[in-house]
């Protein structure tokens, strides 16, 4: 039992090892990350928040995810092994095909169930169906070597062992030979696997998940580099151009297959629009403006005439991200398959080498990666979507003071001179019509300058010349009124799945 169970820890190890190999060598989705993808949909808002409260943010539920599949891939095979010495302690001889249908097939086919989902994942852009197999080919070849570790080792481990106890001497020093041989080649396991997780760690997005645009320097259209960020992945997709098509299916009469080059004979459309997280908080900077160049996702979706029953278009990523947006925002003129970005490809995080733009809705209907339209019936549903996020997806009118910052103090003779403040506002796709200030907490208010107006589908920059005259703890507070004359309020009704409303406000000392 000892036998199987360290014979079990080391092929567990041999198999975590190719599963990272897989993953940093070929980009192949492994059951390490795609695990938590497909567990991650059943844990509902409110409890995601407190485990991510309670382990500290996102990344580091991210890393946890990562590293307890791993540990409990190697428990699995420790205690399969455990099993596998027993079974063999009773019974010398286990053929071949028991250990390959239990050790290999079994598996195989339980992760195939459990994991279908979420199978198609490829981080080099493979399209799904042909992904799907991919990874399964994958999970496959991790899984013959677990056996054959397994099986290999213990009978190594074994075979001299037992000669001797059947004829009752005691374990030899031969058998620590062994052990110590088979275990060298558990830790060179355990080293290489050690050493490709440092490097997918270096390339993860533990760095960059959650960046914020915002405070001081606000462009009225934001750098590249500088774009608010949040995905779902560990590791985020870096699509080859080469191997990846866009497919456009379901409830269609023609589906069709695009390849980059296509695009080029299209007719493009330049469209500044702004993207806001459904979680960006009253005070956050996850949102950014930025030109996008792209297709209207309505020219591809008419070339594939819909059927009677398209309600909704689900869009897939090649992470296996999915979101849904109704079919009238799909074929709206505003939708675009977005291939450029502020007059450059697509950044690899922002969703090289197309994403989804819906104006007016939350960024996670801007579905980086994307490689597949498929048109459905109203009931389908997307990653957050399953999650429990929703059921208003459309962007409440927001505004923010990014200049002074809160509990600032300034001196009453500064203060005199004029203390600028200014911030963004931002309409979703209705656009700003009016910005306002308030320097006591929403009692009175000054209307503000309107420096950049921006357009229907991204944020205006505001600023105001705010003079305080006497000493005092100032509360500022701005609100937008969007280009439907909807002054900005607080939605007591909705839930903060449909992401919160209200008014940011910062406090300012003025002292002498
Ligand atoms: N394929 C894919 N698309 C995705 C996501 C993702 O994890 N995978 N995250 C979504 C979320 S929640 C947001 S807020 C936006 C962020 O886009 P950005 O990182 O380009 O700012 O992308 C959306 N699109
Ligand atoms: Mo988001």
């Amino acid at each position: 039992m000892l036998c199987g169970f360290f014979a079990g820890v080391v092929a567990g190890i041999a198999m975590t090892f190719a599963m990272l190999l897989l993953a940093w060598a070929f980009d192949i989705a492994t059951p390490l990350v795609i695990l938590g993808d497909r567990l991650s949909v059943f844990i509902s808002p409110k409890p995601f928040f407190w485990i991510m409260g309670r382990v500290g943010g996102y990344n580091h539920l991210k890393q946890l995810g990562v590293g307890s599949s791993m540990f409990g891939q190697i428990l699995v095979g420790a205690i399969g092994g455990m099993v596998y010495g027993i079974v063999r302690r009773k019974d010398q001889q286990i053929r071949y095909r028991w250990t390959f249908l239990i050790f290999v097939a079994l598996p195989l086919m339980v992760s195939a169930i459990l994991l279908w989902p979420v199978l198609g994942t490829h981080y080099r852009g493979i399209p799904i169906d042909a992904a799907r197999l991919i990874t399964l080919l994958g999970l496959a070849i991790c899984f013959l070597l677990f056996e054959r570790v397994l099986v290999l080792g213990f009978n190594f481990l074994t075979n001299r062992a037992q000669a001797k106890t059947a004829t009752g001497v005691e374990f030899s020093p031969r058998l620590g030979r062994r052990a110590f041989l088979f275990g060298t080649l558990g830790v060179l396991f355990a080293g290489g696997g050690a050493a490709i997780a440092r490097k997918l760690f270096q390339i993860a997005t533990f760095s960059y998940d959650g960046t914020q645009y915002k405070g001081e320097g606000i462009q009225p259209i934001t750098p590249n580099d500088q774009f608010y960020c949040v995905t779902k992945n560990v590791v985020d997709p870096r699509v080859d151009g080469g191997l990846w098509h866009l497919e456009v299916s379901g409830l269609v009469r023609y589906p069709r297959t695009y390849r980059i080059l296509d695009f080029k004979t299209m007719e493009l459309i330049d469209q500044e629009t702004t993207l806001m997280c459904i979680s960006n908080g009253l005070d956050a900077g996850l949102m950014s403006n930025a030109v996008w160049r792209g297709i209207r996702m309505a020219d591809l979706l008419q070339a594939s005439s819909p059927l009677a029953g398209a309600e909704r278009v689900r869009l897939h990523g090649v992470d296996n991200y999915t979101d849904t947006v109704p079919f009238e925002k799909a074929t709206n003129p505003t939708t675009l398959v977005a291939l450029m970005m502020n007059g450059v490809e697509l950044p690899d995080r922002h969703g090289f080498p197309a994403r989804a733009i819906v104006p007016g809705y939350f960024g996670e209907k801007h579905v980086k990666w994307l490689t597949r339209i498929e048109v459905t019936k109203a009931n389908a549903k997307g990653f957050y979507e399953t999650q429990g996020w929703g059921p208003n997806f459309i962007v409440p009118t927001r505004s923010r003071i990014d200049v002074p910052y809160n509990e600032m103090w300034i001196k009453l003779a500064e203060a005199a001179k004029g203390v600028p403040v200014k911030g963004v506002a931002f309409g979703g796709d209705r656009g700003i019509s009016r910005v306002e200030f308030s320097s006591d907490d929403g009692e009175n208010w000054d209307d503000a300058k309107i420096d950049y107006p921006g357009t229907k589908l991204g944020w205006a920059l505001w600023s105001f010349n705010w003079e305080p005259d006497e000493i005092d703890d100032y509360t500022l507070v701005v609100r937008a009124t969007d280009g439907d004359s909807k002054v900005q309020e607080f939605e007591e009704n909705r839930s903060f799945t449909s992401g919160i409303t209200g008014f940011h406000k910062i406090v300012v000392h003025v002292f002498t």
